[in-house]
């Protein structure tokens, strides 16, 4: 049976109705497991990549891939904060990184040779790119995002479901994840002084994957990964 291809959105999808979201139902927990498949499928994809470099070129391109669903509180909050309402349409059109795939690589070369491979993928459509690497955020964050959208299998139809890809060095998801767990998950709030330290801090990490990468190339001259369209 050949299969439909269609967006997660559509008006004949279960999924699409504006219909207000109760995280506690079914249609809730179907629709992250939607997400969840889309996901795990995007790291199936990065897995294969990271292998194969190894084999044919001896070079770890990706140090670790890692992989969360955003919580139901936090996808709440994240649609409270920016005024959306509260229904499923509102939901998949507006909140990108419900599912998100984290890339860690060794070198700040390997994060656009990562990002130039993903873009190579054929089964994927790479719909939104942001490079905080080159323009970092104002807090100092440092990552190369990219919003793919990936397709699913789900009830006889082929579904488009989006995926926040985060691809940093490993120095600075050292950074991002101290930041992260401060800002986020401190109990005695986010001082501005600790915010003036972190950007501090992200200027001796941008420093040292400059110099790090200076010297593996002086060691090693540069990678010339190819990696053919999937
Ligand atoms: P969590 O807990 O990681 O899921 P936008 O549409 O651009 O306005 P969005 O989605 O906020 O909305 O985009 P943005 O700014 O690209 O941020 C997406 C994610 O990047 C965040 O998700 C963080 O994971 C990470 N991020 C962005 N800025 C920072 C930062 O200053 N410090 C750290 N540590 N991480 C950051 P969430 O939903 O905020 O959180």
């Amino acid at each position: 049976m050949s299969k439909r291809t269609t967006e997660l959105v559509k008006k004949d999808n279960l999924l699409s109705e504006n219909k207000d979201i109760d995280v506690k139902e079914d249609h809730f927990k179907e629709l992250m497991s939607i997400y969840e498949a889309a996901m795990d499928k995007m790291t199936m994809y990065l897995n294969e990549i990271k292998r194969d470099v190894k084999k044919f070129y001896d070079y770890d391109v990706i140090d670790h891939i890692s992989s969360r669903l955003k919580s139901p509180e936090s996808i709440i909050t994240k649609m409270e904060k920016k005024g959306y309402e509260l229904n499923y349409k509102e939901l998949i059109e507006n909140i990108h990184d419900v599912a998100g795939v984290r890339v860690v690589c060794p070198l700040k070369d390997d994060i656009y040779k990562m990002k130039e491979i993903i873009s190579n993928i054929d089964e994927i459509k790479v719909l939104e790119e942001v490079d905080y690497v080159s323009k970092p955020k104002k807090s100092g964050y440092r990552s190369y995002h990219m919003i793919c959208s990936v397709p699913v299998e789900y009830k006889d139809n082929l579904l488009y479901v989006n995926v926040e890809v985060q691809i940093r060095t490993m120095a600075m998801d050292f950074w991002a994840t101290l930041e992260h767990r401060m800002k986020y998950k401190s109990s005695v709030g986010y001082s501005e002084e600790c915010s003036k330290e972190f950007i501090k801090f992200a200027k001796t990490i941008t420093s040292l994957d400059n110099k790090i990468e200076k010297l593996y190339e002086k060691q090693h001259g540069k990678n010339n990964i190819v990696v053919l369209k999937r």
